[in-house]
This record gives C-alpha cells, sequence and structure tokens, in this order.
C-alpha cells in the first residue's frame, strides 16, 4: 500500500464493524522499571540482561520507562490517546517473589491500582500472566524445561485471578510461548540463554501445559474469557525446490503449527513431532496432557509483524537459529522495506494469516493482540516525531486486518504494539515501537503523528457506532 493510499484509508473513516475495539499493549519487564521496589523477586531478564554481552549496549529493564511510578500519567495518555482497551502484562515476580509460595500484597495492590485507574478512564483491562519474565528461583530448579513449573504457573494463574478477577475481564495465560521456549532455550538470544535444543523442546510443552493448566484455574474462579496469545510468521519457500519448501514447512512447523494445533486440536503436529524426535529433542508428553492443552479458551491472540523467506542451504549457517535441527536453513525478510528491526513490512501476508487460522480454528474469534513497528523516531526540532514509516505501517496492517474480516476472518480488536517505546529485549531501547515517543533521560513523554493518527481512526470509528 502506499502512503497515498493509507492517507485515504485514514480519511474514508471508519472500516470495522461495531464493537470492534481499538487498543494498545506493553508488557512488564519492557516498560516498568522499579526492579527492587515492594518486594519484587529477580526474573530471569533481570539475570540475563545483567549478563556481561547478552543485550545491546549492556541495557537492562532497572529503570525502563518508570512505568511502575509512572502508571497515572500513562492511563492519562492512554485515555488522551481514546483507547477502548489496554493490554498489560503482570511480572509474576512481583506476586510470588520466589515464584511460588509467599504472595507479596504490594505488587498485587500495583496492578489493582493500575486496574482502577483504568477502568476509570473508560479504558478496559486485557492482562496477560505471563510475558517472558519467569522468577529466577524457578529458573533455578530448571524453568519451563522442568514439568513442575507448569503447576507453579497455575498456581500463579489462581493467585492474581484472586485479586483481580472482580475487576479485570479478559486473561491470557502466555504471550509468546515461542519466544520463550525456542529463542530462550534453543537460540540462547532471550532468557535464560540457554542453548539446549531438548531442554527447549520441553519448554515449548511446558509452557503450553501451563497454558492449559492455567486457563483450568482461571475458568474454576469464574473467569468468562481466556484465551492466549501467539506469534505467527509465515513462511514461504525461496523457490519451488523440493527442499526450500521442505524448509519452509520446519520452520512453519516449529514457529506456527506446533504452537496452534496443541491448543486447537489437542495434538502436536506430526511431522513437527518427527522433526524433534529425530533431532533428540522430543516434546515430553504424559498421558493426560493434551486434553489439558487443548481447555477450550474463548478467543485467540495473534501477534503479527512480518513474513520470512525460508531456504535450505548446503552447510550450516553458524549462526544460533531458534529453530530445532535447522543449522541448514535460512531463514530471511523478504525483498523490500525493512524496519529497524531489519523485519520485512508485509501487510498482505498478515491477511493471508488471519484467512488460514479462520480455516484452522473455525469458531475461534480472534484479538490482534501485537502489532506494530519500530523506525529511527528522531524528534524535530519542534519536539515532534513525524513517523510516517510508522502511520503507513500501522494503516496499511489495519486495511489488511478489515479485508480478512471482510472475507470472513472474525477479529474483534486490534492492539498496537506499544503504547509507548519501551526496552526491546535483547535490542535494548534504540527499537522504538511505541505511538508514544520517551525520553529515557526525562522519561518525558511525547505522543507521535501515529498516536493523533491512531486516536482519529478509533475516534471516527466510535462515532459511527
Ligand atoms: O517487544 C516485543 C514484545 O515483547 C513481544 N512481541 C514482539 C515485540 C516486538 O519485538
Amino acid at each position: 500500500m502506499t502512503t497515498t493510499q493509507t492517507r485515504a484509508l485514514a480519511d474514508a473513516g471508519p472500516t470495522f464493524p461495531p464493537g470492534f475495539f481499538f487498543g494498545a499493549a506493553t508488557a512488564a519487564y519492557q516498560i516498568e522499571g522499579a526492579v527492587d521496589v515492594d518486594g519484587r523477586g529477580p526474573s530471569i531478564w533481570d539475570t540475563f540482561s545483567h549478563t556481561p554481552g547478552r543485550t545491546a549496549r549492556a541495557e537492562t529493564g532497572d529503570v525502563a520507562c518508570d512505568h511502575y511510578r509512572r502508571y497515572r500519567e500513562d492511563v492519562a495518555l492512554m485515555a488522551d490517546l481514546g483507547l477502548d482497551a489496554y493490554r498489560f502484562s503482570v511480572a509474576w515476580t512481583r506476586v510470588l517473589p520466589e515464584g511460588a509460595g509467599r504472595v507479596e500484597q504490594r505488587g498485587l495492590d500495583f496492578y489493582r491500582r493500575l486496574v482502577d485507574s483504568l477502568l476509570e478512564a473508560g479504558i478496559t483491562p486485557w492482562l496477560t500472566l505471563y510475558h517472558w519474565d519467569l522468577p529466577q528461583a524457578l529458573e533455578d530448579r530448571g524453568g519451563w524445561a522442568d514439568r513442575d513449573t507448569a503447576l507453579r504457573f497455575a498456581d500463579y494463574a489462581a493467585v492474581v485471578h484472586q485479586a483481580l478477577g472482580d475487576r479485570v475481564p479478559h486473561w491470557s495465560t502466555l504471550n509468546e510461548p515461542m519466544c520463550s521456549s525456542l529463542l530462550g532455550y534453543m537460540a540462547g538470544q532471550h532468557a535464560p540463554g540457554r542453548r539446549d535444543p531438548a531442554a527447549a523442546a520441553r519448554a515449548v510443552h511446558h509452557l503450553l501445559l501451563g497454558h492449559g493448566l492455567a486457563t483450568r484455574a482461571l475458568r474454576e474462579a469464574g473467569a468468562e474469557s481466556v484465551g492466549v496469545t501467539l506469534n505467527f510468521t509465515p513462511m514461504s519457500p525461496a523457490s519451488p525446490a523440493a527442499a526450500d519448501v521442505d524448509a519452509a514447512r520446519r520452520l512453519d512447523g516449529q514457529q506456527n503449527r506446533m504452537f496452534l494445533l496443541p491448543v486447537v486440536t489437542g495434538e502436536y503436529p506430526a511431522d513437527v513431532v518427527a522433526d524433534l524426535d529425530a533431532a533428540g529433542a522430543p516434546l515430553p508428553v504424559e498421558d493426560g496432557d493434551m486434553d489439558v492443552v487443548a481447555t477450550p479458551v474463548d478467543w485467540l491472540g495473534v501477534n503479527y509483524y512480518f513474513r520470512s523467506v525460508v531456504s535450505a542451504l548446503p552447510e550450516p549457517t553458524g549462526k544460533a537459529s531458534p529453530f530445532i535441527g535447522a543449522e541448514r536453513i535460512d531463514d530471511a525478510a523478504p525483498p523490500g522495506p525493512t524496519t529497524t528491526m531489519g523485519w520485512a513490512v508485509t501487510p498482505e501476508a498478515f491477511t493471508e494469516l488471519l484467512l488460514r487460522l479462520r480455516d484452522i480454528a473455525p469458531g475461534l474469534p480472534m484479538v490482534i493482540t501485537e502489532n506494530g513497528s519500530a523506525w529511527p523516531d528522531t524528534p524535530g526540532v519542534d519536539g515532534r516525531v513525524a513517523d510516517h514509516e510508522r502511520v503507513d505501517y500501522l494503516l496499511g496492517h489495519l486495511a489488511a486486518v478489515a479485508d480478512a474480516m471482510a472475507r470472513g476472518a472474525d477479529v474483534r480488536g486490534y492492539f498496537a504494539w506499544s503504547l509507548m517505546d519501551n526496552f526491546e529485549w535483547a535490542r535494548g531501547y534504540a527499537q522504538r515501537f511505541g505511538l508514544v515517543h520517551v525520553d529515557y533521560d526525562t522519561q518525558r513523554r511525547t505522543p507521535k503523528h501515529s498516536a493523533a493518527v491512531y486516536r482519529d481512526l478509533a475516534r471516527r470509528h466510535r462515532e459511527s457506532r
């Protein structure tokens, strides 16, 4: 989509049905800071980011956006943006500093204050229980590679629901278990920084088991809207050659189908199971597990950023792949513009993805829980951030969602990633995804041009109801 077309879309008015909502998303470790306040325990991301060589410029989430102290200001910003909904995550270690056992009331009180501020501002809270920050105490006992972590996750879900279930309507168990397992335990690019294919496969299954157990715990406690957020990267073969087609199949299997199919059908894809067994990294499924994993959910959270082009290589790449047994596979961006993350801008693949999900999980409503892009975003002399690339990305991807909906995809709402610039994990603070610019020296927040465009789009949509 060209810039002119996207502007025309913005001016053309709402293209979404009544009830469709617009929100923005964040995650605890990326924005909260205040890591040693009110009894919070250490998480794997504290350990990882403080380990030399793990993050860009040795950056950490120690301060981040200081949201723990500035949450009221941030909720006011959301209200100014006219957001219908806000997706945030709870830091497990604020609630259970050792991961299990002793509950830290001050941590729960913070989230209660945040949720109450949102409700007062008319913004619907969408709570994610796990966005990558496993208590270090649990990692020390094996982390997600250990089955017990799944049980502890369900206990944690029950504690949070008991404190906030009366005021939070929408609950998500996990954010992007692909990253928690494969980036964290296989590629070593994320916390806990392990490079162990067998541990990674164990982590995959225990995360999904934890999702199912937590879903059951939430339901027993009375939750009526429970979902899980998965990230999807469509994989296209670089050529019709059989080896490239097979490489794309393998990566699609491990990135997309290995997480989706167990949740919606109760089975791991047979080809993925065979690939993992051949790599000496079996999924540790026990009797009855798959029924738990497939505990029905009310919605599927879809995170989409870009698509990849996959080729089979004659030699191992030498780079740490997140995918098990993928040393001879190259996974690249298609030609064309890329964001500062090096990710392609491919809205058309978003439509295709949503149609594919519609076909794989008919009848399961979808929510776009993340979509967004990072750009240089330098403020001008007037202090404004004219982020036209983000506006184009945003409108192009919203058009892709609308297109999929017109073709039968049941999408209920859209969360922009992210509300504000934040700690982009191993890539640190240089990657700016926010609708709102953050000056990390002063913690000053400045809505970018994209924030105004998004606000106008949401407003026109509301007025049309
Ligand atoms: O910042 C992350 C987020 O935490 C999870 N999904 C992808 C985003 C951009 O990389």
